[in-house]
């Protein structure tokens, strides 16, 4: 497979190939793309150099699959580009995530939605994929009325200059802001920016994105995304109401059961799931599994995965490993 990385030089695009090269993805060619700043620079993969390339020389030189990490407003310019091409896209922007003709993918959900016609294909935002990974057995045993999350998220998701601002904060030097207040000893309840109705982007993602990738637009989500000083990964406070009840005793095994999911959760030897135990690892931890006593069928659970990882660079290459599986995408077009 000849892989446009599109984003290289940045957070998820240096993750993902890293993944790529982890999971020993079948790459025959790697075509690493970049903002033209960055153009013409090399970056090493697999013990070898390549040039990093601008979007319209990527373009000509037809990929199979196209990673994109490069912003919302790039992929939109550039994403329909590759598509007319003939290159299959995953994008991880939020460009195409609710557009009615693209799919939104969690391979180990919905993965066998994708058709050979799907050219630009969305990966869902990394707190809706940890969230959706840990809900969606139980969604298919129990049926989920609504959902109530909070989310607690690495600075990570932010990018760069947020990692930045932590570390100067911690060393006492002033410097860029990425946020509108310190992040060091604070916590922001606000990811990304506000919508009219007075949640941000970022919570109505986890309304939204939800009940795509689930197929449901029965179920009732609200949300609160907090920013916290915090590296490893994003967690999450889920309070679940399902149609149905449940025996505690098989929501666990239901989770022990699902690829992709890792129960941690024997609180009498403080075993629940942690930023500093995720990092770097592509499972959700899910854990703190408890009987919400308020109301009827509902269920607490706290989550936590690597927003870097299963939240963007590997769900995009397990995408592209089905495509590649299900030879959906086969023939390098190059040789076309
Ligand atoms: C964040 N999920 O954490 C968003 C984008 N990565 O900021």
């Amino acid at each position: 497979m000849r892989v446009a990385v599109v984003g290289a030089t940045g957070m998820v695009g240096q993750v993902m190939l890293k993944v790529l090269e982890e999971r020993n993805f079948p790459i025959s060619e790697l075509i690493p793309v970049a903002s033209e700043r960055s153009v013409g620079k090399e970056i090493s993969f697999k013990n070898n150099n390549y040039k990093i390339v601008s979007m319209a020389d990527a373009v000509a030189a037809r990929p199979d699959i196209a990673l994109f990490s490069a912003g919302g407003s790039t992929s939109l310019e550039w994403a329909p580009k590759f598509a007319e091409a003939g290159v299959t896209v995953i994008d991880n922007s939020s460009a195409w995530r609710m557009d009615a003709g693209k799919k939104l993918v969690v391979p180990e959900i919905n993965a066998s939605g994708i058709e050979k016609e799907d050219k630009i294909i969305a990966n869902p935002n990394c707190s809706t994929i940890q969230m959706v990974m840990a809900l969606a057995p139980l969604h298919r045993e129990y049926k989920i009325k609504r959902i109530v999350v909070s989310t607690y998220q690495s600075i990570t998701g932010t990018g760069v200059k947020a990692v930045k601002q932590l570390e100067n904060e911690y060393e006492g030097v002033s410097g860029e802001m990425a946020y509108p207040y310190p992040i060091h000893r604070n916590a922001l309840p606000h990811c990304d920016v506000f919508e009219e109705n007075g949640y941000t982007k970022e919570e109505m993602k986890l309304v939204r994105e939800t009940q795509k990738i689930l197929e449901d637009r029965t179920i009732s989500v609200t949300a609160t995304a907090v920013r916290v000083p915090v590296a490893g990964g994003h967690s999450e406070a889920v309070n679940v109401e399902f149609e149905k009840d449940f025996d505690l005793t098989e929501v666990r095994s239901l989770l022990n059961d699902t690829p992709g999911v890792t129960l941690q959760d024997n609180p009498d030897v403080n075993t629940y799931p942690m930023p500093i135990y995720a990092e770097g690892k592509d499972d959700v931890f899910v854990g703190r599994i408890r009987r919400d006593h308020s109301q009827p069928n509902t269920l607490n659970m706290w989550v936590v995965s690597d927003n870097l990882r299963k939240g963007a660079a590997t769900n995009a290459v397990q995408i592209a490993e089905y495509l590649v599986a299900e030879k959906i995408v086969e023939t390098s077009l190059s040789e076309a």
